[in-house]
């Protein structure tokens, strides 16, 4: 349509015609004040500061929020017509104020104060009237306090906490000049449902709620913004790490393509502390008899050198392999495979992924071509009409997602979950199909016979686009909703009706997680995934795909990085002799084509002495691998550990030799979120002591092992990793830092980047269905173990918790394990909420605190691996996936007794 010309303070401007005034106002930089204005939500026009005067308009001020610009439309913006009414509006919200300005958290970034100063009200006319009743200040959050005596009634945290967190803990007490903004029911935050994400806190315009860390550490004229990302989740939230005097003081929300301005209570409170927590490893150490002592960085380089090339001499290049870190930077990654291959001589290098989502890595490299997410965040969760949300507790593990998902059920979108577990997002679910754990292939038969059977497959699409169908078909005849309902514990009509929403939608995204994957069936899990979603054709669309959220932070930049034994960055195979030419040529050596060993082969091969040098770089195995005690013996009976790490976990403590890395905020990198997206990660400070950044390291062993190498910065890396990888050809510093973040696979310098994958054309050519029959899992419950074990994370805390457990206010809301279980479970064995139970498996046993509920069904219990009391990992089964060799951490088989 054609665009509307206005004049604002005299200047000439075209603009769209659903603008609205403040907006025409904004992109000419022409200032208008708000105070309840909050841009990604509709205008209230409430607070009245914005109010401008409109030549014509009979009715006086208009509220420039709210009024939609006309063709020839001619605005003042400053009268002093104008500017009496913005004082009358700043001096009635004075007289209640509490005006202890020199104490509060936000002087200098108080909006009231800011225009006050400007439109020069300094005291209210109204002063020394009755103030209205408020409730006590609530300092009950960990993180944040809610002062109402400094409350202006904008309800910026209200609506913030409604439309755009989901939650709805912040209301307003309507009591006319005695309303005030409060929690549901008045109860103090700590009782409420509120997620402390600080959105609220973030949107709030004067010192009401105030960050605690804000009140005691610093003050905003004070603080360098550094923006980065969050190094927890996959989401890839943007955000800005506040420094003063070189220390991380806090965060704060930034407005990326993934989290548009918003943050969980990771990103928001958890991810500084840990920086400067005073337990970080500060030099390299050195066991000997037992014992660690502190070493030069020569001796313990030195050191790697000759113990690795000894080892290495007498028993073959592979006998070692590497383990990298998918907290830290694609950089690091890229560093590491290549000191692995071209130095060590050896493929055997994998990252983390293996025991999260290798299972989806080669699944959907199977079946679609790439082993990615094949849309981004926004476009399914901006208006889907259905989510199929399966094995994923986004709520908990990707908040940001979760809050996403929350705002498009608020908007009309149909939830459907697939879960075990009565998760959070249930309550906001059209359907809950509650299968049994380990059932995920079976359900998915099922819909795929029920697509067939009720005429909802989009055979154009099949005979188009994809080959294998007929095979699939055959075995699908045999999983009836009622055999379904059957082997998944469910309710054939619930099947039925899921089959129908999903397949009849337009847009409708798969939104898949390890409850897919971590099976000892889980490659073929998400197989089955991408089989839905072909058979329907919704696949290579808009608002549709199959969507694995990805978990570590940067997890989907260490497997592009080619931090996998088959793999050189890129997905570019080990054993394709042009590929190993290129990267020979590169690199000037000779490099392996023999695949290697992935991580969770390699741990039973250090049992058994075959891999006897290992290098470990920031990860946590002891804690997060399957079957504890299997790790130790791994560990234990190997002749060289090197761990590289930022503290002293439980597996550096078998190190050799441990190397002091630095984290994200000491350094500059990329990390790829789970939408494949690669954005910067920058430096914020520089801490004390002799740590350095992990490539340096890696550089140096190179060396010490007799590899002469360039030590290139950051961007230098990256430069080499586009030379190298086809799908990151087009990235580099300069374009991200101008860009903001960019899509792989983005091939040249002037490729936009792929938002969607698989449009038109599947990567493979044609989308390849999987003939895949449901097995049950590999550890069934049985008599003597009669409870299955499901295991994953809960919001507060993260894997291992080197960073989140570092945090005090986390700890004060969480900080120890615990089981969830069944009402009907608990009375069974004489159990009520809050005691004490010993679970065992065929493996280990604990000790851990009992949460009686509604979460889990009967004859299944759910605990996290977070906390050392109790680490469930004693207990978790590590037999593994045929193709992904991925653990089934989802089921095994423990029984309980009342500790
Ligand atoms: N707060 C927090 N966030 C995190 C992490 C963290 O530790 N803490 N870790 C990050 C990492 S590394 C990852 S990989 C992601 C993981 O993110 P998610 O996979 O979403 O998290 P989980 O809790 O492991 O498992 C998800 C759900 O799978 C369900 N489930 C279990 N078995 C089955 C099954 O057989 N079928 C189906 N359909 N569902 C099943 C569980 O009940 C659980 O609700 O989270 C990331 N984000
Ligand atoms: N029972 C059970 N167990 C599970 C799972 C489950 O669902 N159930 N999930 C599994 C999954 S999905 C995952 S991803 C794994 C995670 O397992 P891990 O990767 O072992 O867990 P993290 O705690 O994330 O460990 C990361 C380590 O890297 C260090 N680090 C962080 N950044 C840097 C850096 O920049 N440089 C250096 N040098 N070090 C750094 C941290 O201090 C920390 O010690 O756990 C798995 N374990
Ligand atoms: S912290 Fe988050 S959940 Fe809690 S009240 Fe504020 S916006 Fe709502
Ligand atoms: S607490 Fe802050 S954001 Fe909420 S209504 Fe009061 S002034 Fe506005
Ligand atoms: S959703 Fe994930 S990336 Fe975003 S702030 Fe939370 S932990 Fe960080
Ligand atoms: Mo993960």
């Amino acid at each position: 349509m054609d665009k509307l010309n206005v004049t604002i303070d005299g200047r000439a401007h075209q603009v769209p015609p659903e603008y609205t005034i403040l907006q025409a106002a904004e992109e000419m930089g022409i200032e208008i004040p708000t105070l309840c204005h909050l841009k990604d939500l509709a205008p209230e026009g409430a607070c009245r500061m914005c109010l401008v005067e409109v030549e014509g308009n009979r009715k006086g001020l208009v509220t420039a929020c709210t009024q939609p610009c006309a063709e020839g439309m001619v605005v003042h913006t400053g009268t002093e017509q104008v500017r009496e009414s913005r004082r009358f509006v700043l001096d009635m919200l004075l007289s209640t104020h509490n005006k202890d300005c020199f104490s509060c958290a936000k002087i200098g970034v108080c909006k009231l104060q800011q225009y006050c100063f400007e439109y020069g009200v300094e005291e209210s006319t109204f002063s020394g009237g009755i103030l209205p009743e408020r409730p006590e200040k609530d300092d009950t959050n960990p993180f944040f306090t809610y002062d109402p005596t400094k409350c202006i009634l904008c309800r910026r945290c209200q609506r913030t906490c409604d439309k755009i967190q989901g939650r709805s803990i912040i209301s307003i007490a309507e009591r006319g000049f005695n309303s005030t903004i409060t929690t549901s029911f008045e109860h103090p935050l700590e009782t409420t449902a509120c997620e402390s994400c600080g959105n609220c806190v973030a949107a709030c315009p004067t010192g009401a709620l105030t960050s605690k860390d804000n009140q005691r550490y610093y003050r905003s004229w004070e603080v360098e913004r550094v923006r980065t990302t969050c190094p927890h989740c996959g989401t890839g939230c943007q955000m800005d790490l506040l420094v003063r005097n070189g220390k991380v003081v806090g965060s704060e929300p930034a407005p990326g393509p993934a989290n548009r301005g918003i943050l969980c209570v990771k990103g928001r409170f958890g991810s500084y502390k840990f920086i400067q927590s005073g337990d970080r490893l500060t030099h390299p150490l050195i066991k000997e008899n037992g014992e660690f002592r502190r070493a030069s960085w020569e001796e313990a380089i030195a050191l790697i050198g000759t113990k690795m090339k000894a080892i290495q001499k007498e028993n073959g290049d592979d006998c070692v392999a590497g383990f990298s870190c998918s907290r830290s930077p694609n950089e690091d990654n890229f560093i590491f495979q290549k000191m692995m291959r071209a130095v060590f001589h050896t493929n055997n290098v994998d990252n983390c992924a293996r025991v999260c989502h290798s299972a989806s890595v080669h699944g959907l490299a199977i079946t679609l071509g790439s082993g990615a997410m094949t849309n981004p965040i926004r476009d399914i969760t901006e208006s889907p009409e259905v989510v199929l949300l399966i094995g994923s507790n986004p709520t908990e593990a990707h908040p940001v997602v979760g809050a996403q998902i929350r705002q498009a059920v608020n908007r009309g979108a149909k939830l459907i979950v697939v879960d075990p577990r009565r998760i959070d997002l249930v309550d906001r679910a059209e359907l809950h199909l509650q299968i049994k754990a380990g059932t995920n292939v079976a359900f998915s038969n099922g819909m795929v016979h029920i697509f067939l059977r009720d005429g909802l497959a989009d055979m154009a699409y099949i005979a188009d686009r994809t080959e294998g169908f007929d095979e699939l078909s055959a075995i699908v005849a045999d999983y009836t909703p009622e055999k379904v309902g059957e082997i998944c514990g469910i309710n054939p009509d619930d099947l039925v009706k899921a089959a129908h929403m999903y397949a009849k939608a337009e847009k409708a995204p798969i939104i898949y997680c390890l409850g897919v994957t971590e099976h000892s069936t889980g490659t073929e899990g998400v197989m089955s995934m991408s089989n839905i979603a072909m058979t329907v054709g919704k696949l290579g669309k808009a608002g549709c795909g199959v969507n694995p959220l990805r978990g570590q932070n940067n997890v989907q930049g260490a497997c592009d990085m080619g931090c996998m034994p088959y793999h050189f960055p890129g997905y570019q195979k080990v054993e394709d002799q042009p590929i190993r030419e290129k990267f020979e040529k590169a690199w000037g050596v000779k490099l392996s084509d023999t695949i290697g060993l992935m991580s969770t082969q390699v741990m039973p091969a250090a049992a058994e002495g075959t891999i006897k040098g290992l290098y470990i770089f920031g990860e946590d195995p002891v804690e997060t691998d399957a079957n504890s005690a299997h790790v130790r013996e791994a560990l234990g009976n190997l002749e060289f550990l090197v761990v590289q790490d930022l503290f002293m976990t439980e597996t550096a403590k078998y190190a050799d030799v441990i190397l002091p890395g630095i984290s994200y905020a000491e350094k500059e990198g990329t990390f790829t979120n789970t939408e494949r997206r690669v954005q910067r990660v920058r430096k914020a400070v520089t801490l004390q002591g002799e740590m350095r950044p992990d490539t340096e390291i890696f550089y140096d062993v190179m060396e010490a092992m007799g590899y002469k190498c360039e030590h290139l910065d950051p961007a230098g890396i990256m430069d080499e990793i586009a030379s190298l990888t086809p799908s990151f050809g087009g990235i580099s510093y300069a374009r991200l830092d101008a860009e903001g973040g960019l899509q792989w696979p983005c091939p040249t310098r002037d490729h936009p980047g792929t938002p969607i994958l698989h449009v038109g054309k599947f990567t493979r050519g044609l989308g390849y269905f999987y003939p895949v029959h449901y097995r049950a899992a590999a550890e069934l419950p049985d008599a003597e173990f009669p409870v299955t074990m499901i295991t994953g994370r809960m919001l507060y805390h993260y894997n291992a918790r080197s960073m989140t457990g570092r945090t005090d206010g986390l700890n004060e809301i969480c900080d120890s394990s615990y089981i969830e279980i069944s009402s009907e479970d608990a009375q069974r064995i004489g159990v009520s909420d809050g005691e004490m139970i010993r679970v065992a498996s065929r493996r280990g046993e604990i000790c851990t605190i009992a949460r009686v509920g509604k979460r889990v069904q009967e004859g299944e219990v759910f605990m996290t691996f977070h906390f050392p009391d109790g680490n469930v990992n004693e207990l978790t089964n590590s037999v593994t996936d045929d193709i992904a060799r991925i653990y089934e951490y989802k089921v095994c088989a423990v029984k309980l007794a009342k500790a």
